[in-house]
């Protein structure tokens, strides 16, 4: 089932480019185009038709409904989620792009930890099991280029991250490599629907800014809207969608299936 709807909408990518293709030279990215999916009619039903406010309220309905896991737990969820599509026995690092052995989860120089995309600073709900442990943003990363990261919030430009796979980093932001911008900015506006202030954790929201600090705020939105146009859904980030909803958490992030719902709300 999977497999088939990954393989409808790469037919529809394809279309698309050859679209662009013929619409002139632009450099700028096409707007994400709307999707369907098997999911639809079922998980996303209340859903379907709406936009702006509508459409935000009701994905936090659908998407609140879940189950969480201990901040333990994610660490063999992530082997999982993040398993290296060529070999089993190792993870893919989120901004670094390498390929690095499963066993090699920890703390010193050469492992790689728990990074929260949405810096657990932001909104400072840490890592109780809530959105500390949301699976749709943690991903696995060199303990050290996870430290550079910190809790900067997102932007374009930079000098160069030492073993962050082209990722860029100032003083004030950092910005991910290019393979993984839109994978990073779907996973920000799911935190920012997902987490409406309703359930004792803070309301996460998507703002204009940088040094964001611990207010519960994530920068900048104007460049995450183009991340997620320039780098759509791909295979792993679908599946990695799919195996939390299958396995772990039973929601789904609605910006990997309908990247388009980010320009609808925001
Ligand atoms: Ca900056
Ligand atoms: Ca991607
Ligand atoms: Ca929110």
């Amino acid at each position: 089932m999977l497999a088939i709807r990954i393989r409808a909408r790469h037919r529809r990518a394809l279309a698309l480019t050859v679209v662009a293709l013929l619409a002139g030279p632009s450099l700028a990215a096409a707007p994400a185009t709307a999707t369907t999916t098997d999911y639809d009619a079922t998980y996303y039903k209340a859903a379907i038709g709406k936009s702006g406010t509508s459409l935000k309220s009701s994905l936090h309905t659908i998407t609140r409904s879940q189950t969480k896991i201990s901040y333990s737990a994610v660490w063999d969820a992530l082997k999982v989620t993040d398993q290296d599509p060529s070999n089993s026995a190792n993870v893919i690092l989120l901004y670094s792009g390498a390929s690095r052995s499963k066993s090699l989860n920890g703390g010193d120089t050469g492992d790689w930890n728990r990074e929260h995309v949405w810096a657990k600073s932001h909104g400072d709900f840490g890592t109780a099991t809530g959105p500390g442990t949301d699976l749709h943003h943690l991903r696995p990363e060199d303990v050290q280029v996870n430290s550079i990261r910190g809790n900067k919030d997102f932007d374009d430009g930079g000098s160069t991250v030492s073993g962050g796979g082209g990722s860029l980093t100032d003083s004030d932001s950092f910005e991910p490599r290019d393979a993984v911008k839109g994978d990073v900015a779907r996973m920000i506006f799911y935190m920012a629907v997902r987490y409406e202030g309703d359930d004792g954790w803070a309301d996460l929201e998507v703002n204009s800014s940088v040094n964001n600090g611990s207010a519960p705020y994530m920068g900048k939105l104007a460049v995450l809207k183009a991340w997620n146009d320039e780098d759509p859904p791909d295979a792993f980030e679908e599946r990695r969608n799919q195996v939390i909803y299958d396995t772990y958490q039973h929601n789904r992030n609605p910006f990997v299936d309908h990247p388009e719902w980010v320009e609808a709300i925001w």
